[in-house]
């Protein structure tokens, strides 16, 4: 650590201010009394939504429970524009809330946070940011997010390129001008659904290559009106109630009855039902769909044959359809009008599968069938999930020993919330919870109440130390592991769930699928029972 700036000293040091950061500052500060300092990497709050303002950018989740339900008020006196809204609705949210608490006075912008060392003798927490710049905190929470470090593939030749590329995660505020432009989009995630559709309307041509066939719901996105409106502000309770206690924090159900309870004429009208509502709950149209591979065929096809019936080129509607993977065991994506894109007469798809890219020349994209001559290519590969935000810091608990070194073989937490041999840091949304398998909003509220109640308590009863128990965060790993094997989840084998879509990284089932309303009612046991699991010390460590 550097020596000679001043050092900041405070109780709890955030890091982040996207939804996560923001509402824990406001539970720290304004709740539980502490003074508290928010580091946000970015020029201006957001997270997420301040890094991903590619094209066509779109929340998956429904507005009106992609948002904060701490405050009854807060909810009832924002309106949304639409079913799902982009970036620039949620930031206009986001600066909402944090003026509303006035939360920016204690948030530092441009401010990366680049070193995190747990001081034994002192017990607290010395960070470092990019610019130098010192703190000292007794608690420190990392509200980084899991999908926050790009994910640029190493495809050699990059570097010779001599067009412009971008990755969606990290795009320009200034926009992306594609007129009369070829344009290569690599990845088909939730991301590049997303994308395409939009470039496809403005460049003069586009490229997109698929590594994995993705199946697609549409999103039916569109304005909300005033009654919708007055029934969400209406029905607060309920729907906060329905977010809280749905396996995925999203404010719909999930059927009762399974996919074989009805007939196939039966099973098809419900499918078509689904289809025409569009969005996430094409999911919950029957409650084994993520559970026996035999009900998932069903959707699979469904899903498949509404592709070939969409794209008119047979070869390219193959390739679109030959998915290998179970329906949502991979992150169900929502579009606006992805098949449709290539029907386009400036769209075509290549199939990594068929022709693998060999390297990237001045050129373009070279794959072993052929040259794609290229004037942007834009990286629509996600990203390090998980682990990558945190592990890009240089995190040291006690003896010094390394973040990474802990993770060497995944990530080992207690209920995603702490690391053994961390003390008083905690993960918000971290790897073992339910983070990126729910709402996220919905996940952050519970974990952000959780850590807030556990450091007042702590004060409250002369705790000076928590720390996830190894043998505890053995058992949840464990448990973790059972709960995404209960699932198809894992039979999608190159998915960023496990840690696949990044060489190297070990592979890890990383969330916990065990249901975001099981989870809470743990964790509410957990500190109903004194913080099990958790070993909470006073005294300086070197003492206990
Ligand atoms: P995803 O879901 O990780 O998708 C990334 C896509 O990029 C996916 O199609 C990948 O194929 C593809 N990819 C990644 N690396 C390569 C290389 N080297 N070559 C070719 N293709 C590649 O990220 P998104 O940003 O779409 O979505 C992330 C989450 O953000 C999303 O789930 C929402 O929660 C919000 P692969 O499938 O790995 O073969």
């Amino acid at each position: 650590m550097h020596q000679s700036n001043p050092v900041t000293a405070l109780d709890a040091l955030v890091i982040g201010a996207g939804f996560s950061g923001l509402y824990q500052l406001h539970c720290l500060r304004d709740r539980a009394g502490l003074s508290v300092k928010v580091l946000e990497a970015g020029g201006d709050l957001g997270g997420t939504w301040y890094w991903n303002r590619y094209p066509g950018a779109r929340c998956d989740s429904e507005s009106h429970s992609y948002c904060y339900f701490f405050s009854k008020a807060l909810y009832q006196e924002w309106e949304w524009s639409e079913r799902y809204p982009g970036p620039p609705e949620i930031l206009r949210y986001l600066h909402h809330v944090a003026e509303r608490f006035d939360l920016k006075r204690d948030i530092r912008f441009d401010t990366r946070v680049v070193a995190a060392h747990y001081d034994e003798d002192e017990n607290c927490w010395q960070v470092r940011t990019e610019a130098g710049d010192r703190y000292r905190a007794t608690y420190l929470v990392s509200a980084v997010g899991c999908l926050s470090s790009a994910n640029v593939p190493d495809i050699p030749g990059l570097e010779s390129f001599a067009g412009r590329w971008y990755h969606t995660g990290e795009w320009p505020h200034e926009g992306v001008d594609f007129r009369g432009k070829r344009v290569g989009q690599v990845g088909t995630g939730s991301t590049g659904i997303q994308s395409a559709p939009v470039i496809a309307r403005e460049a003069a041509h586009l490229t997109v290559f698929q590594r994995t066939a993705q199946y697609s719901v549409p999103a039916r996105n569109a304005p909300l009106d005033e009654s919708f409106r007055r029934r969400v502000r209406e029905d607060y309770d309920a729907i906060r109630d329905a977010v809280r206690s749905t396996p995925n924090g999203h404010p719909f159900r999930i059927a009762k009855r399974s996919v074989f309870d009805v007939d196939a004429k039966e099973r098809h009208a419900i499918y078509e039902s689904a289809w025409e509502k569009g969005g996430l709950q094409f999911r919950a149209s029957f409650r084994d769909l993520v559970l026996d591979r035999t009900a998932n065929d069903t959707a699979a096809e469904f899903i498949k044959q509404k592709i070939r019936a969409i794209v008119r080129d047979p070869r390219t509607a193959a390739a679109l359809a030959d998915i290998d993977h179970p329906y949502a065991a991979k992150r169900p994506p929502i579009d606006t009008d992805y098949f449709e894109t290539f029907n386009r007469d400036n769209v075509a798809l290549v199939d990594l599968r068929a022709e693998p890219i060999e390297r990237i020349t001045p050129a373009g994209i070279r794959t072993r069938a052929r040259e794609y001559p290229l004037d942007i290519i834009v990286f629509a590969t996600g990203f390090d999930a998980m682990t990558g935000p945190l592990l890009r810091m240089d995190i040291r608990g006690r003896g010094g020993r390394t973040l990474a070194e802990a993770w060497r073989e995944g990530p080992n937490t207690y209920l995603g919330l702490q690391v053994p041999g961390f003390p008083n840091l905690f993960t918000v949304t971290g790897p073992g919870s339910p983070s990126v398998l729910t709402n996220m909003p919905v996940a952050i509220e519970q974990h952000v109440e959780w850590i807030t109640d556990c450091i007042s308590w702590m004060r409250a009863n002369g705790v000076d130390r928590c720390e996830a128990a190894p043998e505890a965060a053995e058992r949840w790993g464990a448990h973790v592991n059972e709960a995404a094997n209960a699932t198809l989840l894992p039979l999608a084998t190159h998915s960023w769930y496990l840690g696949a879509n990044v060489p190297g990284k070990p592979r890890v089932f990383m969330p916990y699928a065990g249901g975001l309303a099981r989870y809470r009612a743990h964790c509410d046991d957990v500190a109903a029972k004194g913080y099990e699991g958790f070993v909470m010390c006073s005294g300086k460590p070197s003492a206990s």
